[in-house]
């Protein structure tokens, strides 16, 4: 039964057990898969396959949180999708069911063809399913009208190969998971300080004085990012959120393996401060942190007081300072009230917060890259780090908290469109080909192409394209125009069933597994938030025999499209220790590849900027002096005089990940057995004519006159700022135009929709009825 009702328990104590312990015996394996989870973070143990967030460094101890737990597990099913399965369910019913009931189906044992003419999957051989593909890309006009998109769970080893033969066939359309999620982080810091990771190590949270965490919700999709947080409040640092709804991870926190805290059933406060910000109103309050800094600092050497800024390091270290600060004292103070959506006296404590800490670490997520003026707002993080120095310090720096767990290890092996021109040297020169160096196509591009009838192959490495991207109608219909589309997976998903005229599933083994090859056992590697690279090796017995790794999907492919050329792609997934050492010869960071994964813990690739080596086109770390969006509405809606009545950002649920829905609560926001939900603050319900309990339909608005509705959504009165809405993703995805993205990232605005609200016509009196407490 759905229904609402706040929750009072802390983050991630008893609530957090209960649930996970349900998890495990709804599923048959859940033996083995706790003597799987045991295993995890140990020497020769597996990677967690949920978040990014570094391994714990202490030895020997098994550290896990709840949502990873749901992660193995959720792999590690007992239920299977056979061929029967598939002989049982035609396409279009399988088209009828929901996103959560497709993943419940379990594992996706052989690998399938879609036949057009029956509507059903059928068996086909690997060689077959090999040759298929080969047939489809070798028959396009240009490489370039194919399209290889990238989740990030691939290990290194898959996504080097991946990209070797991606760019041996001729193009670099690598479209990956991280367009729509870190790229602003990425291209933002690379301008800025000259790397596009993060600058600090799982250690720095020890010496921070304060950690800033920016539209991030860590109790639910970082869980282990809490300890440190929690840690840090306790020896007196500073935990300091900016997010307009009030996380319960970040409110208050408790641990699950400390029992004395669960025993008492008390929970500390993690945060000093909690800021609740206008959704894309950060740029503006950090602008303002800048400001009353950058005011105190000219006070102080008025009256012969100690700086406020690091003088000395913007000297030595930075460029573009002057332009900075003509930007900060051209910013009015109105406008970084208004467009922050905070007080200035919030904005002054913050400031003070920041200012008397002599190290902080920023930390940022989703909250931060999925806007329009998403580059200049992580510039302006950096800019503030910069005025004090805060970066390439113990217990100082930058924190973009990746997602996948493996995302940043991905970019690291080359599944980027926007190649840097030192790997595709790299690559000619130990591959002997000729790369392609045209710039390929984002996520967005991809979609546009195959809408457009451009791109004619789809090939998906892991994920659920059509629906983490936007515009789903319009991202099905692109699917739907290709000649052949083609998904890597472990579970069934709806990209599955939205077709191209061909189809093709390839199942593969989870990191769960055992992965076995011509030398034996292998171990694949991921590359954590803090660019630690480790081993991880499968617990479990592979769930179908017919189930290959990722790597050899992709080396039967390339073998089947170019022969034995530029590589011998059989003979190098014999033993990833081959792979691994052309990944040695290419990328740097990387040699001695093999011998430095056998060290426990892994190894650190190493963070030119936290060394004072800033790698930018000025060889200084630079302020970027960005004006202030003079709006933050769109053109697309203002010009045309369109008022929204609420903004909408799309989020994740406690029991999701990404497109996969483990199940219809999300227990920290108090909602059960629903997911199709609008969290609104009441007195904009009340504005808008409605009520709490209602249902309603939400739609875009935008200026090219389509439609982008969904309907029967219950209305739920929230502790949210007003103006503001929030939903889930991916059910809102319709709502986000695919035109609406950020400026140089092409990453959907996922955080920031401007949509009108209105009673859903069908059942409104039923609705009102709808069981929320
Ligand atoms: N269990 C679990 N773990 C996950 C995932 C998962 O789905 N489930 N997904 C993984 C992936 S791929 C990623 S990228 C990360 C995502 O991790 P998050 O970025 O934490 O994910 P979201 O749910 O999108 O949450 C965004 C947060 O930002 C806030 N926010 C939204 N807009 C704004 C804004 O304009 N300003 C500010 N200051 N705050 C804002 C929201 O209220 C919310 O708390 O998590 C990873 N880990
Ligand atoms: N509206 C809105 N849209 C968003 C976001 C948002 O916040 N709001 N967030 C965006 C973000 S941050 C991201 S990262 C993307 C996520 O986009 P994706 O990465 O494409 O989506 P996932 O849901 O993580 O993919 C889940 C599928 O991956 C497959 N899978 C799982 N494990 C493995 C494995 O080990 N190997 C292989 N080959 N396949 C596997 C399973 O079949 C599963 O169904 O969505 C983006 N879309
Ligand atoms: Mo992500």
């Amino acid at each position: 039964m759905s229904h609402y009702k706040p929750y009072n328990g802390p983050a991630a104590g008893w609530g957090a057990l209960i649930s996970v312990t349900r998890n495990w015996l709804g599923s048959k394996n859940a033996i083995s898969n706790i003597r799987a989870m045991l295993k995890t973070n140990q020497d020769h143990g597996l990677d967690c396959p949920g978040c990014a967030w570094g391994e714990t460094p202490e030895k020997g101890m098994i550290k896990f949180c709840e949502n990873g737990a749901k992660a193995v597990n959720w792999e590690a099913t007992g239920r299977k999708v056979t061929p029967a399965f598939f002989a049982k369910y035609s396409n279009t019913e399988l088209l009828k069911e929901s996103d959560f009931w497709l993943e419940s189906q379990g594992r996706i044992t052989h690998p399938m063809r879609y036949n057009a003419d029956t509507d059903h999957y059928e068996t086909i051989t690997w060689q077959e399913a090999f040759d298929t593909v080969a047939k489809h890309l070798n028959q396009l006009d240009s490489p370039h009208q194919a399209e290889f998109y990238t989740s990030g769970r691939a290990s290194n080893e898959a996504a080097f190969l991946y990209q070797l033969f991606v760019r041996a066939f001729g193009t670099n359309n690598f479209p990956d998971c991280s367009n729509m999620c870190h790229e602003a982080s990425g291209i933002g810091m690379s301008e800025a300080i000259g790397v596009g990771k993060g600058t600090v190590t799982f250690e720095d949270f020890a010496e921070a004085d304060a950690i800033f965490v920016i539209g991030q919700n860590p109790g639910t999709n970082h869980p282990r990012m809490l300890e440190p947080l929690s840690e840090a409040v306790k020896r007196g640092a500073h935990v300091v959120c900016f997010n307009p709804l009030k996380e319960r991870g970040l409110e208050r926190f408790q641990h699950p393996q400390s029992p004395l805290e669960m025993l008492t059933n008390e929970s500390e406060p993690t945060n000093s401060a909690y800021f609740r910000p206008a959704l894309g109103g950060d740029m503006a309050a950090i602008r303002g942190m800048a400001k009353f800094l950058l005011q105190w600092d000219r006070e102080a050497q008025q009256k012969g007081k100690p700086a406020v800024l690091d003088h000395e390091f913007i000297q030595q270290h930075t460029h573009g300072m002057d332009d900075y600060f003509a930007e900060i004292d051209n910013t009015p103070w109105e406008l970084i009230e208004s467009q922050s959506g905070l007080s200035l006296a919030e904005i002054e404590m913050a400031a003070r917060i920041y200012g008397k800490a002599e190290r902080v670490i920023m930390c940022w997520a989703m909250g931060i890259t999925q806007h329009v003026h998403s580059v200049p707002t992580v510039q302006e993080i950096v800019n503030l780090q910069l005025l004090r120095g805060n970066i390439g310090r113990p217990g100082a720096g930058l924190s973009p908290v990746r997602g996948h767990s493996n995302v940043q290890g991905d970019r690291t092996m080359g599944i980027d469109e926007q190649p840097p021109e030192w790997l595709l040297d790299a690559i000619e020169k130990r591959f002997d080909f000729k790369v392609p160096r045209d710039h390929g196509h984002t996520t967005v591009q991809a979609i546009d192409a195959m809408e457009k009838g451009q791109a004619k192959v789809f090939f998906g490495l892991g994920g659920n394209f059509v629906q983490a991207t936007p515009d789903t109608e319009r991202s099905h219909q692109a699917m739907r125009n290709c000649d052949l589309t083609v998904q890597i997976s472990t579970k069934l998903n709806r990209s599955h069933l939205v077709t191209g005229k061909e189809a093709l599933i390839l199942p593969c083994l989870g990191r769960t597994e055992k992965d076995f090859q011509k030398s034996g056992l292998q171990g694949v590697t991921v590359e954590d938030t803090f660019s630690m690279v480790h081993i991880s090796y499968g617990q479990l017995k592979p769930f179908s025999p017919l189930l290959r790794s990722e790597a050899s999907i992709i080396a039967g492919i390339a073998k089947a499209t170019l022969g034995n050329k530029p590589v011998d792609w059989e003979w190098l997934v014999e033993d990833y220790d081959r792979i691994r050492d052309l990944i040695a010869e290419v990328i740097p960071g990387f040699e001695g590849f093999s011998e430095k994964i056998q060290h426990p813990g892994g190894f650190y690739l190493g963070n030119a900027a936290a060394e004072h080596q800033w790698n930018t086109s000025t060889g200084k770390a630079n302020f970027v002096a960005n004006p202030l969006p003079k709006t933050l509405l769109q053109d697309q809606v203002t010009m045309k005089g369109q008022t929204p009545d609420l903004i909408l950002q799309t989020m994740r649920s406690h029991d999701q990940y990404n497109t996969t829905v483990y199940s219809m609560n999300d227990r920290y926001r108090g909602v059960y057995g629903m997911r199709d939900v609008v969290f609104a603050n009441e007195a904009d319900i009340k504005r808008l004519g409605l009520e709490h309990g209602q249902k309603v339909d939400m739609i875009t608005v935008w200026e090219d006159g389509k439609e982008r509705k969904v309907s029967n959504f219950t209305l739920l009165s929230y502790d949210i700022p007003q103006g503001q809405a929030a939903a889930y993703y991916p059910e809102t995805n319709p709502l986000v135009p695919l035109e609406s993205y950020g400026d140089k990232t092409f990453t959907p605005t996922s955080k920031f929709i401007a949509i009108k609200v209105v009673a859903s016509a069908a059942n409104a009196n039923e609705a009102v009825t709808a069981s929320v407490a």
